[in-house]
C-alpha cells in the first residue's frame, strides 16, 4: 500500500514538472511585441524531398562557405547607400557575375526627403519551359548613413550574396524544367531619414511593382519569395503576417522537408518590407526574414552588423529553403 501511494505521488508530481517544463518552452519561445497567433492555415501533409524530384532545378544542398564569401566580397566595398561610388562598384560587381544570363536593369531617379538618388533594380532572367514565373529578391542597398563603419553584413549582404550563389547555380543549365526564375535584386530598399513617414522606403521595388503591373508582368508571377537579413548566426526566421498564407505555408513546409524547421518561427507577426508593393498588384509574396538579430535586433542598423555575426551555415539553411520553397512552387 505504502509502496503503491509512493508511485502515484511520484507519477502526479511528475506530470506536474512535465507541466510546467512544457509551459516554460512555449512562453520563452514566444517573442515579446507584436504577437500573435498564426493565421490560421491548412496543415499540410509532408512532401518527398528534393532529392525525389527530377527536375534540372538545383539540388538544396549549397555550401555556406561560397555564399559566405560573397558576403566578404559585397562587405569589403564598404557603406552601399544608393547614389555612393560604393553602390556603383556593387553594381558592376554583380553584373560581372551574370555573364551569358538575360540581365534587365529598371534605372530612374528617386525623389526622396533628402533629394534626388539614382535607383537601379537589376534582375537576371533564368528561363523555364512552363509559362510563368517565380521571383526570387533582396535588396543590396545599404542603410543612407554617414557613418563609415556601417558595412550591413546581414542587412544587405547577406541578400545580396543569396542571390549571387543563386545566380551561379541557375546558370547554364538550359532552359528550367520549371517556372522561369528570375532574380532581382532590389535597390532604394533602405529609408534616407524615416521609414515609417512620407513613404520613404521601397523605392525600387514599389516603381518595380508599378511597371509589372502596366505591363502585365504582374499577372504572370506565380509566387515572389524575400530574402532580407537571412545570414545571423542564429537564424530565427519570423512568420510574417504580410504574407501570403499559402506561400508562406509553403517555405515552412520546405523547412520542414530539410529538417530546418527549428530556424522557423511558430508564432506570427507583421512586417514592412520589400514584398509589400508586389502584394499590393496582386503577386502572391512571403518574406523570409530574421529580424532579431542579436539579443532584441540590437545589431539591426548598428556598425556591429559585421560578418563575425553571421555563418555559413545560416547562409546555407536560408540558401537551401529557397531552392526547396521553388521546387514545391513548380509542383503546386
Ligand atoms: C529590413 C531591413 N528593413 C529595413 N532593413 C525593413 C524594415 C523597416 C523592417 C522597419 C522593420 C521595420
Ligand atoms: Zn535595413
Amino acid at each position: 500500500m505504502k509502496s503503491r501511494l509512493s508511485t502515484l505521488f511520484t507519477c502526479s508530481l511528475l506530470v506536474m514538472l512535465t507541466l510546467i517544463a512544457c509551459d516554460k518552452q512555449q512562453t520563452s519561445a514566444a517573442p515579446a511585441p507584436e504577437v500573435k497567433p498564426a493565421a490560421e492555415t491548412t496543415e499540410l501533409p509532408a512532401t518527398q524531398p528534393s532529392t525525389a524530384s527530377a527536375s534540372n532545378l538545383p539540388k538544396p544542398d549549397v555550401s555556406g562557405e561560397r555564399v559566405m564569401q560573397y558576403v566578404k566580397e559585397v562587405v569589403a566595398f564598404g557603406p552601399r547607400p544608393p547614389g555612393s561610388a560604393a553602390h556603383e562598384k556593387l553594381e558592376q560587381f554583380i553584373l560581372s557575375k551574370l555573364k551569358g544570363v538575360e540581365v534587365e536593369q529598371d534605372k530612374f531617379t528617386a525623389q526622396t526627403p533628402v533629394g534626388k538618388f539614382p535607383i537601379n533594380n537589376i534582375i537576371a532572367k533564368f528561363p523555364g519551359k512552363k509559362s510563368g514565373i517565380i521571383v526570387v529578391a533582396g535588396h543590396y542597398d545599404t542603410l543612407y548613413s554617414q557613418r563609415k563603419d556601417f558595412v550591413g553584413a546581414n542587412d544587405a549582404g547577406s541578400s545580396t550574396a543569396l542571390l549571387l550563389e543563386l545566380a551561379d547555380q541557375l546558370r547554364g543549365k538550359g532552359p528550367l524544367d520549371g517556372y522561369s526564375v528570375w532574380l532581382l535584386w532590389t535597390d532604394g530598399e533602405e529609408a534616407f531619414v524615416n521609414w515609417f513617414a512620407n513613404n520613404d522606403n521601397d523605392y525600387g521595388s514599389r516603381q518595380l511593382a508599378q511597371k509589372w503591373q502596366q505591363d502585365g508582368t504582374a499577372k504572370t508571377i506565380k509566387a515572389f519569395i524575400l530574402v532580407d537579413m537571412i545570414g545571423d548566426a542564429d537564424l530565427d526566421v519570423l512568420k510574417d503576417t504580410n504574407s501570403t498564407p499559402w506561400l508562406t505555408e509553403l517555405v515552412y513546409r520546405a523547412a520542414s522537408n530539410l529538417g530546418y524547421q527549428s530556424h522557423f518561427q511558430k508564432y506570427s507577426t507583421g512586417i514592412e518590407d520589400d514584398h509589400l508593393p508586389f502584394a499590393k498588384v496582386g503577386i502572391p509574396v512571403v518574406d523570409i526574414i530574421d529580424f532579431d538579430y542579436g539579443y532584441d535586433n540590437v545589431f539591426w542598423h548598428t556598425p556591429q552588423d559585421t560578418v563575425d555575426k553571421l555563418s555559413p551555415q545560416s547562409l546555407a539553411i536560408s540558401t537551401d529553403v529557397v531552392l526547396e520553397t521553388l521546387r514545391l512552387v513548380n509542383q503546386r
